[in-house]
């Protein structure tokens, strides 16, 4: 079938809007209809060409949501018709990540997953014969698009799918990172670094978890409004400050923080975060993702007087089993999606989706086919 797609012909280009070839779903495949896509600063990383990772061209997109279209030979776990969100952390349920009970990272397709190919190493989608990428095992910014069953999780058939393809990444990544990775527990007081769609959903984490105190540090003061709303007990511009801001929040908790997030993907940023942490105990996670080449440090000292430096992929959930339980927590009132989504638009205007984040515009644009 053809379709429209939003292609990355290079690092640094514009998407340009084209007509692509996707073939059918082969062995273990299932073909998604996309409804909607958010754009998250991933999909931006990944477009500067700073991710190791990054092919071209390829198409991008990783926060979608979609209808079952067709399903490819001995898949068994999902119809024409169901309502999907893919995934770009599998769920195979028998891989030694997935028994190991420690981790929601699943190794049966990452290896080709990583390369922007299928699991058999090849791609469905073409244009005038010429392979295009995939991406992350997604590929949303496309009408339709090829999914491996094993990256596809089921969820309730009334949920808006305009609304819940942010659990794809942002606010399950978010929301996770607090309940799953840091375990932030009643009374604990947390920094997030950070406040774009990732950051605010920390915040939102950390208020379901209790905390006594979340201190919301951005140099865009213009997302203090919207950190404040969503649980925000302080917020702090680094810019308003000579000392460092790890400095500043160290004084302004009594020694430190119980759980710091990065959530911007800057290795300095990530510092502070681990520093500002409270000495014996204080745990830092990082979420950001940093370019190629860049690296973290700190004196080993701040990890023998105890911090902990700690590090969460989609928030440490498997997509598979405890996402739709996620799905149902917005449908029920628990979990808050609405207020991140600041513009929607068509594909066709994808790009403004790029600028609006790059301009600290927006908190999650998403796309409606
Ligand atoms: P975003 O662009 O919407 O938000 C980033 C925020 O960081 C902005 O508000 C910006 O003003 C702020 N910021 C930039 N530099 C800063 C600084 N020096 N000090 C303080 N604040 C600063 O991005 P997002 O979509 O929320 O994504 C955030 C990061 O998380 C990215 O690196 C993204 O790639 C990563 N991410 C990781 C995962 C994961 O599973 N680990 C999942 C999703 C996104
Ligand atoms: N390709 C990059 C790594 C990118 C990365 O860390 N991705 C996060 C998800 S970001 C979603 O917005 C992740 O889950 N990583 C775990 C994984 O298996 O990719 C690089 O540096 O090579
Ligand atoms: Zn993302």
């Amino acid at each position: 079938m053809k379709c429209k797609a939003a292609v990355a012909w290079g690092p640094g280009q514009p998407l340009k809007i084209e007509e692509v070839d996707v073939q059918d779903p082969q062995k273990g495949e299932v073909l998604v209809r996309m409804v909607a896509t958010g754009v998250c600063h991933t999909d931006a990383f990944t477009l500067s060409g700073e991710d190791p990772e990054g092919v071209f061209p390829a198409i991008l997109g990783h926060e979608g949501a979609g209808v079952v279209e067709a399903v490819g030979e001995g898949v068994t776990s999902l119809k024409v018709g169901d309502h999907v969100i893919p995934l770009y952390t599998a769920e195979c349920g028998e891989c030694k990540f997935c028994k190991s009970g420690k981790t929601n990272l699943c190794s049966a397709v990452r290896e080709t997953q990583g390369k922007g190919l299928m699991p058999d190493g090849t791609s469905r989608f073409s244009i005038n014969g010429e392979p295009i990428y995939h991406y992350m095992g997604t590929s949303t910014f496309s009408e339709y698009s090829v999914v491996p069953e094993i990256s596809l999780a089921k969820i309730h058939v009334d949920a808006p799918l305009e609304k819940v393809c942010l659990l794809g990444c942002g606010i399950t990544t978010g929301i996770g990172a607090v309940l799953n990775t840091a375990k932030v527990e009643e009374g604990d007081t947390v920094a997030v670094f950070g406040l774009g769609g990732i950051g605010l959903s920390v915040i939102q984490g950390a208020r379901m978890a209790g905390a006594s105190r979340i201190i919301a540090i951005d140099i865009n003061e213009s997302k203090f409004e919207m950190a404040k709303q969503f649980g925000a007990t302080d917020c702090v511009n680094p810019k308003n400050f000579d000392a460092p801001i790890q400095q500043v929040i160290v004084e302004m908790t009594d020694g430190g923080v119980d759980y710091s997030f990065e959530c911007i993907g800057n290795v300095q940023v990530m510092r502070s975060a681990l520093e500002c942490c409270h000495k014996g105990w204080g745990e830092s996670i990082i979420i950001g993702v940093a370019g190629a080449g860049q690296e973290i440090s700190t004196r080993p000292f701040q990890l023998v007087t105890g911090r902990v430096w700690k590090g969460s992929a989609f928030g440490g959930v498997k997509g598979r089993t405890q996402l739709p339980g996620y799905v149902e927590e917005y449908m029920n009132g628990k979990i808050e999606i609405d207020p991140f989504v600041t513009h929607t638009m068509p594909l066709e205007q994808i790009n403004e989706a790029f600028d609006l984040m790059h301009k600290g515009e927006s908190i999650r644009t998403v796309i409606l086919f």
